[in-house]
């Protein structure tokens, strides 16, 4: 790392000593900027900025579960960078949910949400509640009492939530109606809303679709495509089944899905059929992965306790797809990986991939896309979905679509140029790190470091 990134980022270990996802992301994208300080010294400046949130707000989220008694949790909204446009990045709920994971969080979300080319700035947000195994009613309470203090941080030209793991159509609803009903209020305030009331065809979709679409074009680089491809993918939320979707339409073959209780092979591969059936699995019945394999009979391996090496990436791929957590491939399983003949990586989650994992994809020659390229396809389309918000009109399928396929092809030139133009061919780390740094590095010196 360049003397004077090493000197940031040890000020930032020094402040937070117990952040290590935070620690993990920064050190990531200060490793890329050694270059760019060396051309603009006087970016030195923003780097010391852009790793402080410029606000973070905390608060208590009392509710009361089915058996009336009073449960409390923590919710958080972090507004890192607001240079380029309004703060702009989803909700987390999940018992993990602490300060480190989501400033690392909204750490990517700047530079993220900068290469969609789009005006909006960087933020996250959630709560250490646990949806699973909850009802309906009591997520609603929930997300009445969390958007009870949420509503007078956040606006549509001030910061504009969306989902994230733990928080999809039904929660957005919930907040959404309470948002409304404090605010007094009709606007576009959260993003990944129901079609009825302002929501964007392909929203849903976004970030699954968009992934592909970006390891499609790096794929194209070595002139090879997803057609006949197997494809190992992680997860099997809104990225996931939307990556296997989009997977389907480009002839490739998804052989793995997973949950936090373990993950199925089918080597017969996840045809249309079944990919309906895991959706009403997930999306409505709110059932077990391992259903899947009981169903359609096939291989089904329980997760085993941290470290997480469950064997998923052992599988045999051509390709694959991270779309459920951070740090879900470590330096082993990438090595499973490369040793299994795999030839690209596209991250559908944030920060999937340990560094070490990173450099054995680097070592080996393979593509790979980090997820603050590779998955910004869906706060690029919560972007889309604000336009059609502000404009009181909506797109149809095809456009949305066509806006969202263009966005990623240009954020995949944008970041081979990039990696190109300082050095780092074929490095799309580097490329996206330095491309989504520079127009706001622009914006924070012209705003004069505020
Ligand atoms: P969902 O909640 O819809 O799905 C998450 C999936 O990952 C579930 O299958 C879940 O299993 C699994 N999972 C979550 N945490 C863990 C864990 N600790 N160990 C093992 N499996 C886990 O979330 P999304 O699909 O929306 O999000 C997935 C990833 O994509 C996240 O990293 C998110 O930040 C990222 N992302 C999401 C975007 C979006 O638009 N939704 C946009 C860009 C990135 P289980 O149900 O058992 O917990
Ligand atoms: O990580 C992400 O980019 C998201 N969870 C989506 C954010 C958004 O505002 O759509």
């Amino acid at each position: 790392m360049h003397s004077k990134m090493k000197e940031v980022y040890d000020s930032v270990i020094e402040r937070d000593p117990d952040q290590p996802e935070f620690h993990q992301a920064v050190e990531e994208v200060l490793d890329s900027l050694g270059p760019v300080i060396d051309a603009h010294p006087d970016y030195l400046q923003v780097v010391k900025s852009i790793v402080e949130p410029e606000r973070i707000i905390q608060f208590r989220v009392p509710w009361y579960d089915d058996e009336g008694n009073l449960q409390v949790n923590r919710g958080f909204r972090i507004q890192m960078n607001g240079a380029i446009g309004p703060y702009k990045g989803g909700l987390r709920f999940h018992p993990s949910v602490n300060q480190s994971i989501l400033k690392f969080l909204a750490f990517e979300q700047v530079f993220k949400n900068s290469l969609t080319g789009l005006p909006m700035g960087g933020g996250k947000g959630g709560s250490d509640f646990n949806p699973k195994g909850r009802s309906d009613n009591e997520v609603r309470r929930f997300c009445q009492s969390f958007m009870m203090e949420l509503w007078r941080h956040i606006g549509a030209n001030l910061d504009v939530p969306a989902g994230d793991i733990g928080v999809g159509g039904r929660e957005i609803g919930f907040l959404f109606g309470m948002y409304r009903k404090l605010a007094n209020e009709f606007t576009g305030v959260l993003t990944g809303k129901g079609l009825s009331y302002g929501g964007s065809l392909i929203r849903p979709e976004a970030t699954g679709y968009g992934t592909v679409y970006f390891a499609r074009e790096m794929l194209a680089t070595r002139d090879m495509s997803f057609e006949g491809a197997k494809v190992a993918i992680s997860g099997s939320g809104n990225v996931a089944q939307f990556a296997a979707e989009k997977v389907l339409d480009l002839g490739g073959k998804p052989v793995t899905l997973s949950d936090s209780s373990g993950f199925i092979h089918d080597s017969n591969g996840i045809d249309r059929e079944k990919l309906a059936w895991v959706m009403d699995l997930k999306n409505v019945r709110r059932g077990r992965i391992v259903e899947y394999a009981e169903h359609f009979g096939c291989d089904y391996t329980e997760s085993k306790p941290e470290p997480n090496l469950n064997g998923l990436w052992g599988a045999d791929a051509d390709i694959a797809l991270p779309c459920a957590t951070q740090n879900e491939i470590n330096g082993e399983e990438a090595k499973m990986l490369v040793d299994n003949g795999c030839i690209a990586v596209a991250e559908g989650a944030n920060m999937p991939c340990t560094p070490e994992a990173v450099e054995c994809f680097h070592e080996n020659g393979l593509l790979f896309a980090p997820g603050k390229a590779s998955n910004a396809g869906g706060v690029a389309t919560s972007g889309l979905e604000m336009s059609q918000n502000s404009l009181r009109l909506n797109w149809s399928r095809e456009e949305v679509d066509r806006r969202l396929e263009e966005i990623m092809v240009n954020i995949h030139r944008n970041a081979a140029d990039t990696a190109a133009k300082y050095g780092m061919e074929g490095n799309y780390v580097a490329g996206a790190n330095i491309a989504g740094f520079l127009k706001v590095a622009e914006a924070m010196e012209a705003q004069g470091h505020i």
